[in-house]
C-alpha cells in the first residue's frame, strides 16, 4: 500500500494545482485540457503517457478530438498519494 495524503497536504496540493479540482468524494483530482486539434492533444497525451510509465503511476483519462480530462489516484492508496502530487505538477509544467 502507499500512503494517502492527509487533509493539510491535499489542500496543499490544491493550492498549488489550482486548475485541479477535487473528485471521487477526495479519493481523485480531475483536469480538463483543450486543445487546437486532435493532433495536438494526443501529442501531449504521449507526453503524459511517457511520465507515466517512468513514474510507474498512470492517469485515468477520456479524450474526444481536441478535449482530454485526466484524473489522478493512486489505485495502490484508495485515494490521493504524492505520486498524484508529483505527476500534476509535471503535467502542469508540460502546459502551464
Ligand atoms: N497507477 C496509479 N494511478 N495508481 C497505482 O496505484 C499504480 C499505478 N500502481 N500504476 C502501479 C502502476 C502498480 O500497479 C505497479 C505494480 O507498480
Amino acid at each position: 500500500m502507499v500512503e494517502r495524503l492527509g487533509e493539510a497536504e491535499q489542500r496543499a496540493l490544491l493550492d498549488a494545482h489550482p486548475l485541479w479540482s477535487l473528485d471521487r468524494d477526495g479519493a481523485a483530482i480531475t483536469r480538463k485540457f483543450v486543445f487546437g486539434d486532435f493532433a495536438e492533444a494526443f501529442g501531449f497525451m504521449s507526453r503524459v503517457a511517457i511520465l507515466a510509465e517512468k513514474a510507474d503511476h498512470h492517469p485515468e483519462w477520456f479524450n474526444v478530438y481536441n478535449r482530454v480530462t485526466i484524473t489522478l489516484t493512486t489505485h495502490d492508496a484508495d485515494g490521493l498519494s504524492a505520486r498524484d502530487a508529483a505527476l500534476a505538477a509535471q503535467i502542469d509544467a508540460m502546459v502551464g
